[in-house]
């Protein structure tokens, strides 16, 4: 890494770290504190930049960094000035009075002198890197259900009609029905369905029948080993069929990623969304997509932000002018390329992540980031929180429920219908009324 700058700070200094991926941490630190990394390798993996290995003795951002030196003299914004084909990782070390700033490649160093917190400096950094990005419009999200965070991968067609039946019964303000993983045989064979489904037709169908519309989830560039994929198509695979590169480990399996430069793979993908898109979906929440910016071997010789980006311009002009929610996906390579997008870790009932890292799902770890990337939402695109979880549970459904109501673009609920008492199914009928798209203003709704 090379010097890019040098300052003075003071007591009350603070650090802005940018993390790689929807997962990954992403806040505002006082200069004393330990920042977030990784507690083991798979966390690594799946929820942070796989191919860097920052200490928790520096600050690291990938991509962005900002700092307040505390003294007045203006907040400090290292950051890539396009990320299409490489984003530099950024570290700020701290000796005594003084920050050294690193970087392993090209990146803009910016003043701001203008009164606010580092968010507002973010805010007007974000401006500028939309509109360089190419950002014209942002596309109001629709009010979705999804069936992640009651049935997890148990989901059957019975729980979505069910679902579907409550929602109309009660009439509440929800546009999208959208089905979670659990309906695919496995990763890759996204037209395979398990036993607990007949048809993802008949699914659309009775959503349509409510005058709903159709959503989906896909990892659409993740493969299971034990996928008809990757037994058919091994060369679709990112490193090849001989040396597959491990994308993380979930599901209770090692991931391999796909080759969004290989054509055979692309025109499956297109097949499946085609394919979906006659059923009536048109909504889609596209999750993992890190896997495709992945170092390893390609098809094609190019860089793995080309790769990434290359792949999801397939997908757009596969779905058309259907929703696109990207989840698990590096934030900065991804400007312009979705409607929506998932800038924090998952929420769940639980509070705490279950072994204390900050990228794995609880409501504490959607918060932080969600806060950290507020400044995003209505810039970069609208920013979704995550799923409202208002079921009668405990204490903290009350401030998880604020938090979508301050942070939330994209405004989903994710209980069994039936489940929810009075106080849950006027908060779900409330926050679903509105899809925010006006830019998130610093110091509103901070606690
Ligand atoms: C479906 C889920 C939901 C959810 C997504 C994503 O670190 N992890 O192990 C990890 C696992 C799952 C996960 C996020 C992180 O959730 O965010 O809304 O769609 O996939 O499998």
């Amino acid at each position: 890494m090379e010097l890019i700058d040098s300052l003075e700070v003071v007591g009350t200094a603070q650090v802005y770290e940018h993390g790689w991926q929807s997962w990954s941490p992403s806040t505002t630190y006082r200069t004393s504190d330990q920042p977030w990394r990784p507690l083991n390798e798979r966390n690594r993996i799946i929820c942070y930049r796989p191919d860097t290995q920052p200490g928790d003795d520096a600050f690291w951002g990938e991509g962005l960094l900002a700092i307040d030196p505390g003294d007045g003299s203006g907040i400090r914004i290292y950051a890539v000035h396009n990320a299409a084909e490489l984003v530099p990782s950024i570290k700020a070390e701290q000796n005594g009075g003084t920050i050294s700033v690193f970087a392993n490649g090209p990146v803009d160093s910016i003043v701001d002198t203008e009164p606010g917190s580092i968010d507002n400096a973010l805010a007007r950094w974000a401006d500028g890197f939309a509109a360089a990005a190419g950002m014209t419009e942002i596309r109001q999200a629709p009010s979705i259900w999804c069936s992640w965070y009651h049935y997890f991968t148990g989901v059957t067609e019975v729980d979505m009609i069910e679902n579907i039946e409550s929602i109309d019964r009660l009439d509440l303000p929800v546009d999208v029905v959208q089905l979670d993983d659990g309906y695919q045989t496995a990763h890759g064979d996204w037209l395979s369905l398990t036993d607990r489904f007949r048809s993802l037709e008949a699914i659309a169908d009775r959503i349509i029948a409510t005058s709903r519309r159709p959503g989906i989830w896909l990892a659409p560039f993740l493969v299971f080993p034990d996928s008809d994929l990757a037994a058919d198509h091994p060369d679709w695979l990112v490193g090849g069929a001989t040396a597959p590169v491990h994308a993380g480990h979930n599901w209770g399996r090692d991931l391999y990623a796909l080759d969004t430069t290989h054509p055979g793979a692309m025109e499956w993908i297109v097949e499946v969304l085609t394919t979906m898109s006659q059923w009536g979906y048109d909504f889609y929440k596209m999750d993992f997509l890190y896997a495709a910016a992945l170092p390893g071997a390609r098809y094609e010789d190019v860089s793995p932000l080309v790769a990434y980006r290359s792949g999801m311009r397939t997908i757009r002009n596969a779905i058309g002018e259907s929703y696109l929610l990207g989840c698990g996906a590096p934030i900065l390579p991804s400007v312009g390329l979705v409607d929506a997008m998932r800038i924090s870790p998952d929420t769940e009932p639980q509070y705490l992540p279950n072994d204390g890292d900050r990228s794995q799902p609880a409501i504490t770890s959607a918060m932080l980031t969600g806060r950290g990337r507020a400044f995003q939402h209505g810039r970069f695109w609208v920013n979704d929180p995550d799923n409202l979880i208002v079921r009668p549970h405990g204490v903290h459904r009350k401030e998880w429920a604020d938090h979508v109501r301050n942070y939330g673009g994209l405004r989903g609920s994710s209980d069994r219908i039936t489940d929810l008492d009075d106080w849950g199914l006027a908060v779900t009928r409330e926050l679903l009324t509105e899809s925010p798209t006006e830019p998130f203003v610093p110091s509103r709704g901070h606690a």
